[in-house]
């Protein structure tokens, strides 16, 4: 009898781990496939010659072996976004999009500005229909702002939730250094649609 229990119990967590884990929307969420699956970041004209880097570290990762690691020399920004840029989207549908924040001990934020920010484009096509901005508070706002909280020097998760207009077909999400230099570590990162 308590051989059946313990197979039905069996039963039970594996039909669990398909539907209640559901797999994030984004490939490789854990960074663990390094420069293959992320190819390389965004840098912006005004940032371009201040070592904009990203690169990939097995040092105290947030999960897994590897976590990414966004530098730079000076005051810039930069972004990096999942391989394959944008996901399909349902106009209405809300997500919930989150990333692990480490700050280094030299990272450093400019003045007036957030210093980490996550960009989402919501697109028609090519065409940008709204930008949205979460910041390292998981505040959600139509523009960047002038100051994010300090981004802690231990492992922090970031998260925040965007609903998608009208007229919206794909969504791009940017995870920026915005406006800071030295490390930034990041880790998991995963967007999942909200099931209300
Ligand atoms: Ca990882």
């Amino acid at each position: 009898m308590k051989h059946f229990t313990l197979i039905g119990i069996l039963g039970l967590l594996a039909g669990c781990s398909s539907l209640c884990l559901a797999q994030p929307l984004n490939p490789d969420p854990g960074f663990e496939t390094g420069q293959s699956g992320w190819g390389k970041p965004f840098v912006p004209a005004d940032s371009q010659n201040r070592g904009c880097t990203l690169a990939f570290s097995a040092e105290d990762p947030h999960a897994g072996n590897l976590c990414a690691v966004m530098s730079s020399e000076s005051d810039s920004r930069f972004a990096i976004t999942p391989k394959g840029g944008t996901i399909n989207v349902l106009p209405g549908q809300t997500y919930a999009i989150s990333i692990w924040s480490k700050a280094g001990a030299d990272f450093k934020i400019h003045p007036k500005t957030p210093g980490f920010i996550i960009r989402v484009d919501m697109l028609k096509g090519t065409q940008q229909v709204e930008s949205l901005y979460i910041d390292a508070s998981g505040k959600v706002s139509g523009t960047i702002g002038h100051d994010g909280p300090v981004i802690p020097d231990s492992w922090t998760q970031v998260k925040g939730q965007v609903s998608v207009p009208d007229g919206t077909s794909r969504m791009r999400v940017n995870i920026f250094f915005w406006r800071a230099s030295g490390h930034l570590y990041l880790d998991d990162m995963a967007i999942n649609p909200v099931n209300d």
